[in-house]
């Protein structure tokens, strides 16, 4: 009867043993769906908490990915039903403005909200950025207003230009990829708008912008194999390809054209003209 008992303890145990192993192979390994990024901001509210994060540890001129995150305090739960909007706004000492910006929409991970803002200008002791979110929690329409800082990149290279094309219109370019420049041909992409009024920066379709990257330090020479941007409208960004041939200072010189193939903004790259007037900076 012991010897029994003992066997039946055996299978017991091996039975339990084999349906954890199983549960282990089922259960979803928990992933941080934030991990790497970094809480730039926290917004305590009575019952719920507003969380920004990016990829960099503060926001910079030019192009920023931000993502968002509500928690409900009382479910201890990310909250995947708040479709929140949002605005930026600086408040100069003569006068107020927006910035570029997409909608924030749900990424992978639905309790994980995701937009794009394009900052032109850097905020400083007495002109200010701050952030206006809209959303529902629990069917009640929230807002908060966040007060954020703006600074210039911290490597001080160019990756944002604001200029007025020969058509006249005021356009912002930002760089966005490769953010971890190789050598090799690098996938390129960067974002274009113009500036409607202070408010309203939509995103100018269908343009090219040529790409001719160039090291001033070193005679001056190119690279071969690049390609102009052209417009992606699934993305809504401007996709082409950057070849890098060495480690080092590239200025990365640019044209952009509209849809006609006029020239707006910049110059071909001569003996003469040893740089174009619009261009992004890169450094690695
Ligand atoms: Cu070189």
């Amino acid at each position: 009867m012991k010897t029994l008992t003992y066997i039946f303890t055996i299978l017991f145990l091996s039975v339990s043993f084999v349906s954890c192993s199983d549960d282990d192979d089922n259960t979803p390994v928990e992933v941080n769906p934030v991990e790497g990024l970094a809480m730039l901001y926290k917004v305590e509210a009575a019952d719920h908490t507003v969380q920004f994060y990016s990829e960099k540890q503060n926001l910079e001129v030019g192009y920023n990915e931000i993502y968002i995150r509500i928690k409900d305090l009382a479910g201890n739960t990310y909250v995947s039903d708040a479709a929140p909007s949002w605005m930026p706004m600086m408040h100069m000492e003569t006068m107020e403005h927006s910035a570029p910006h997409t909608s924030l929409n749900n990424t992978e991970e639905s309790s994980v909200y995701k937009g794009h803002i394009v900052f032109q200008m850097p905020s400083n002791e007495t002109e200010y950025w701050d952030l206006t979110l809209n959303y529902t929690l629990k069917g009640e329409a929230k807002q908060e207003v966040l007060r954020v800082t703006v600074a210039q990149p911290a490597d001080g290279l160019k990756k944002t230009s604001v200029f007025t094309g020969s058509d006249d219109v005021r356009y912002i370019l930002a760089y966005v990829n490769p953010k971890e420049p190789k050598v090799a041909v690098n996938d390129m992409q960067a974002v274009l708008y113009k500036m409607e009024n202070m408010m309203s920066f939509p995103v100018v379709e269908n343009y090219t912008i040529t790409v001719d990257p160039r090291m001033p330090g070193m005679g001056n020479h190119g690279s071969p194999n690049n390609e102009d941007l052209v417009y992606m409208p699934s993305s809504k960004l401007y996709n082409g390809k950057l070849s890098l041939t060495m480690t080092g200072y590239w200025k990365i010189n640019l044209k952009l054209l509209n849809a006609n193939g006029e020239v707006l903004k910049g110059e071909d790259v001569t003996e003469a003209n040893p740089e174009s007037s619009l261009y992004f900076e890169l450094e690695f």
